[in-house]
């Protein structure tokens, strides 16, 4: 019998008991991280069933509104975004939220206040929704300044200083990534339980990857170093093998390989998006920060992306992200294009 398989199997890491644990190894703290997280938690919980069960409760299809980003909403995506607000602010931990979907930031009333700021995307990749792939929630959270006095500053702060960042996919199984600055680490939903148990400790990227991970129906728009970049990737001129692309166009499923597997995701700038497209507080910063925290690395083209300093709460900025390895290659080429 192999008691250590078993001991894993029956003395169950809950997400809850985790972040208890974490917590007991600072005095001073009150809980009220892991109160909020609880109710990211539940968000997720709700929305993980809501996508299972979207085709039967004909929850697919337009919901005939149109976001701040001149996307159309999908029903997923407003369901999401509600159950989020909701919980977030019943939480009475957060005071600032701002969401993929609402155009201004939503300001918690006074009486149900606490210091946490919670950037989110209820609901990424809804392009995938009516298909069945892999989609995902992603967040990020700041420590308000002044708690008395919560401002649109308190989330317009570098990436660098988040306290946590996640995503939960809602793929194959739905799986909960956490960081709160301390390493990485994965849980998966047991159906039958309700809970998030820990199946993925400590996960570290592997420091080289063999995939890499853009939409090339964009490469006639890109700029140098990107194309060079590709280029290498298909066709190695050191001997190394060439890489395997690999494209879902859901930034968590993308991330979450690229976190396991190891490798590159780009979404770089082009002519027609000199921004890229992917959206700096709720997109770009959780998943640097993660990826940093498993010891990959994360650029703009330009910079460290947790250096980056946001002036707009909506605002989007090219992204490099995955193993160390990859990214010096890319820096590299972005440094040669600066000397010219
Ligand atoms: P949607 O939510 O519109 O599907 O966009 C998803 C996303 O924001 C991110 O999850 C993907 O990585 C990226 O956009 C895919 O963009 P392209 O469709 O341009 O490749």
């Amino acid at each position: 019998m192999d008691h250590a398989r078993d001991a894993h199997r029956t003395d169950l890491m809950t997400i809850t008991r985790f972040v208890l644990n974490e917590q007991s190894k600072h005095p001073a703290s009150r809980g009220d991280f892991t109160i909020l997280l609880n109710h990211i938690v539940l968000g997720c919980k709700f929305v993980c069933s809501a996508v299972n069960k979207a085709g039967l409760a004909k929850l697919i299809g337009l919901a005939g509104d149109t976001n701040v980003q001149g996307e159309e909403q999908k029903k997923l995506d407003v369901l999401s975004n509600e159950v989020f607000i909701k919980a977030l602010i019943s939480s009475g931990r957060t005071c600032v939220l701002v969401s993929e979907e609402d155009e201004e930031a939503t300001f918690v009333e006074p009486s149900r206040r606490g210091k946490y700021c919670v950037m989110f995307d209820p609901l990424d990749g809804s392009s995938n929704i009516d298909c069945g792939v892999s989609i995902g929630t992603i967040f990020g959270i700041y420590m308000v300044k002044d708690e008395g006095k919560p401002k649109i500053d308190d989330v317009l702060q570098p990436g660098k200083n988040m306290v946590a960042a996640g995503y939960c996919m809602y793929g194959s199984s739905c799986m909960f990534v956490l960081s709160t600055g301390t390493g990485v680490n994965g849980f998966t939903l047991d159906p039958s339980l309700g809970e998030f148990i820990l199946t993925h400790p400590n996960i570290k990227i592997p420091k080289k990857g063999k995939i890499y991970s853009v939409n090339e129906g964009n490469a006639k728009n890109w700029d140098s170093p990107t194309t060079k970049y590709v280029e290498k990737c298909k066709f190695p001129t050191d001997g190394a093998p060439a890489k395997s692309l690999r494209y879902v166009g859901s930034m968590v499923a993308d991330v979450h390989r690229t976190l396991l597997y190891g490798g590159i995701f780009l979404y770089p700038a082009d002519k027609k998006s000199p921004n890229g497209k992917l959206r700096v507080l709720y997109e770009v910063f959780p998943m640097s920060f993660l990826m940093e925290q498993a010891g990959g690395q994360a650029f703009t083209g330009k910079q460290r992306a947790l250096d980056l300093v946001p002036k707009k709460i909506h605002e989007r900025s090219p992204i490099f992200l995955g193993s160390y390895d990859d990214i010096e290659e890319i820096k590299a080429l972005y440094a040669a294009e600066e000397q010219k």
